[in-house]
Formats: structure tokens, C-alpha cells, sequence
């Protein structure tokens, strides 16, 4: 893993001591083309007066987001690269890893979709939600208010049948949208995850990591709650990387597994 300063840092842990939870914005990449610097450059607008920091982590790509993103210049980004494609599972624990060195127990680590089908404008409402008290908020499909746009029927099918899956085999309070990318996390929840999974907190290379993660968080008690997002999927320009027969098996398998309680162990 290198990572590249884009921009000179400029939060430290001994600056912001007593101030509002720090922001810190992981964007797992790989082959996004203009969509990610679009996407970066909109923080600012989307989060006036808030102090973030974004770490894209450039899981091998092949195309020119990297040369574009480099080439905006944008404030408060950096890169951290894979020199080979890994995997989003992969890419959101180094996002977290490196997250986790430079926050504080009570900042605030984000992860989203670089492909612009997710809006920064939810922001605002989640990093609330933290501080009024949950450790997870999910930015979720399933609740009132949420829309999901130009998303094909085999992927709609899929992505509410894992939801009912999820939901009737390992139930957790408040979530109904166990494998969107888009979620803000307290920083002190994944501290405490990766004190007791150690590097075994995230297994799942692919996308079925996003309920691995939910699923390890609720059995250390995390406190969750969701937020009705508008999908754009209409918006989306990259094809999308999901692999989906290897994700339903992925899925599946883990569903078994913490049923029989294997994850108690790890
Ligand atoms: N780092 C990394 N990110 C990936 C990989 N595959 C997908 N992603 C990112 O994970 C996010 C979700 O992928 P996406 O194609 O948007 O999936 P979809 O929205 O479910 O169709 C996007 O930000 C991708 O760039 C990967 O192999 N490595
Ligand atoms: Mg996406």
C-alpha cells in the first residue's frame, strides 16, 4: 500500500481536541473515469464549515480517474493506492486503517460509493445522527422517503431479496439495508472492532463485506439507524464492479455463519 499526499495535511488529533467530530471520507475506487473527481469536488458545497478529509483508496485502477483526480487539485484529498486491484472489501479496511490512525474516538469515518450515485447532500443529516448518539447510520433503500433511480429489475429483485434474506436469518435493530456502500461510522466502534477481530474484521474481499461488517459491528453492541437516500443509479456512468453470482454466494455464506456463531470466535 503507498499512499500520496495530494494536498499538505491539515487536521492533526492535537489541533481539534475539543471541537466538533472530525469527518473523514473513505472512497473505495477502481476504474471510476470522471465520476470521482466530480464526486470529490463536491464536498466543499455539500459540507460548508465542516472539517473533512478524504481518503480515496485506488484499488488498482486502470483508467484515468487517478490522472484526473490529480489533476483537479482538489483540497483535503488523499490517495492512498493499491498497486493491484484487491477487492472492495480490501480497500474499505485499508480506508479504515488509515482512517483510524489520524481520528480520534469521537470523529467520524465515512464510506461511499465513488460513482456518484450516492449525494454528499446526505451528509449533513448522518454526521447529526452520530452525535445525537448511534454508532452506525445507514444510509438506507428501504425506508420512507428513499428512491431508488434507473436501477435495472434483476438488480432491484436482488437488492430486496438480500435485504428480506438478511433481515428474517440475522436480524439487527434499525437496519433494514444491509449492503449499501454509503454509511457513516464513530470512529471509536471500528477502534473497538478491529481491537476484537483483529485483521479478521473484514474477510470478505468483495462486496459482501458491507453486511460482514454490520453483522461483526451489531455483536459488539453498536448502535445503528438509517436514513431514507435517493439512489441515482440513473447517474452512474462506470459499469458497475459488482460480481453478482460470487456476492449471493459470498452473502449466503455468511448469513450460515454467523447463524451458527462462528464469527464469536474470530
Ligand atoms: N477499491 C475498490 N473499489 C471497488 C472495487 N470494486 C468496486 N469498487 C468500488 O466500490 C463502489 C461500489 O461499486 P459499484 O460499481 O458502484 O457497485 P454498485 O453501485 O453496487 O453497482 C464503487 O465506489 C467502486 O468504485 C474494487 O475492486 N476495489
Ligand atoms: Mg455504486
Amino acid at each position: 500500500m503507498t499512499i500520496t499526499f495530494t494536498q499538505p495535511q491539515e487536521m492533526t488529533n492535537a489541533t481539534i481536541e475539543h471541537g466538533p467530530p472530525r469527518l473523514f471520507i473513505v472512497l473505495p475506487a477502481f476504474n471510476e473515469g470522471a465520476a470521482l473527481s466530480q464526486l470529490t469536488a463536491s464536498f466543499g458545497p455539500a459540507l460548508p464549515n465542516y472539517p473533512f478529509q478524504i481518503l480515496v483508496v485506488d484499488d488498482g485502477s486502470t483508467d484515468d480517474s487517478m490522472a484526473l483526480l490529480e489533476a483537479a487539485r482538489i483540497a483535503h484529498v488523499d490517495i492512498i493506492r493499491h498497486p493491484q486491484n484487491k477487492g472492495l472489501g480490501e480497500a474499505v479496511k485499508t480506508g479504515f486503517l488509515v482512517a483510524l490512525e489520524r481520528t480520534n474516538a469521537h470523529d467520524i469515518i465515512a464510506v461511499m460509493d465513488s460513482d456518484g450515485t450516492h449525494s454528499p447532500y446526505l451528509m449533513a443529516r448522518m454526521i447529526q445522527l452520530i452525535q445525537e448518539g448511534n454508532d452506525v447510520v445507514v444510509a438506507s433503500r428501504y425506508r420512507y422517503g428513499s428512491q431508488v433511480v434507473g436501477l435495472d429489475w434483476f438488480r432491484t429483485l436482488l437488492s430486496h431479496g438480500s435485504s428480506w434474506v438478511f433481515r428474517m436469518t440475522t436480524p439487527i435493530f434499525n437496519i433494514k439495508d444491509y449492503t449499501c456502500g454509503f454509511r457513516l461510522y464513530r470512529a471509536s466502534i471500528l477502534q473497538k472492532a478491529f481491537q476484537t477481530y483483529g485483521d479478521r474484521f473484514i474477510t470478505e474481499a468483495g462486496f459482501a463485506c458491507m453486511a460482514e461488517i454490520i453483522i461483526k459491528l451489531n455483536k459488539l453492541g453498536a448502535l445503528f439507524c438509517e436514513v431514507p437516500m435517493i439512489l441515482r443509479y440513473d447517474q452512474k456512468v462506470s459499469t458497475s464492479k459488482i460480481k453478482i453470482a460470487r456476492t449471493i454466494l459470498r452473502s449466503l455464506n455468511l448469513v450460515r455463519r454467523s447463524a451458527t456463531g462462528a464469527y464469536q470466535q474470530q
